[in-house]
């Protein structure tokens, strides 16, 4: 639409169960196809140790979108695709094994605070090699507001076991 303002956003994508290759792409499918939302960038796959979690590895990408939705307007469509492809979320376990994990880690240049139902930039972001190396991947010069520099932050977390399984073909796995 005319007159519709665009604003990038960044999506951190993970699965640990299942499939998680052809659920992480089925997601892109399904965020590309929101009105409004299109995929403008999607990392390689990587694979990674989990972090605050249980279970087996996971699969971790980070995509840029273009979007004139509200940052909630956007948290609402990642939320309903995450219950379209099946997460299943056992009570009282934290960060369980999941399908499919859509997290919100930047919008546009700025913070947005409306806790608990949504933080940007995630507040876990920077400590978590699994978001920020395929961020810098899709945008190298990715600041973190309140932070600085998304760069600045890999030292510190690079004893973080992670491997890329290479360039993710999201629109045909
Ligand atoms: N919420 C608040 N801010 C946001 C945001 N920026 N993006 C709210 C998305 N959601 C946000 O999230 C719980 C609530 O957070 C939502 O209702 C939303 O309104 P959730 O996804 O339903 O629950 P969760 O995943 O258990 O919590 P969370 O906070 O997403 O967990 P984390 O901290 O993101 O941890 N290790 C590896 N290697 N790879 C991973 O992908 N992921 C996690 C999930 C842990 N360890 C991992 C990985
Ligand atoms: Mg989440």
């Amino acid at each position: 639409m005319a007159g519709m303002q665009q604003q990038s956003a960044w999506i951190g994508l993970g699965a640990n169960l299942g499939d998680a290759r052809r659920c992480l792409a089925e997601a892109l499918r399904c965020i590309d196809a929101v009105p409004g939302v299109r995929v403008a960038a999607v990392s390689s796959l990587y694979r990674t140790e989990p972090i605050d979690a249980e279970g087996p590895d996971f699969t971790n990408a980070v995509a840029r979108v273009e979007t004139e939705l509200s940052p909630l307007g956007l948290l609402s469509a990642l939320q309903e695709i995450e219950l379209r492809l099946g997460r299943v979320r056992p009570v009282g376990i934290h960060n369980a094994p999941r399908t499919i994990d859509l997290d919100i880690e930047l919008f546009g240049n700025g913070p947005v605070s409306d806790p608990p139902r949504l933080v940007v930039p995630h507040p876990r972001m920077h400590e978590r090699r699994f978001v920020l190396e395929p961020l810098l991947e899709v945008s190298p010069d990715a600041r973190i507001p309140g932070k600085g520099a998304a760069a600045d932050f890999l030292p510190g977390v690079l004893s973080q076991r992670l491997e890329r399984i290479g360039p993710f073909d999201w629109r045909n796995s």
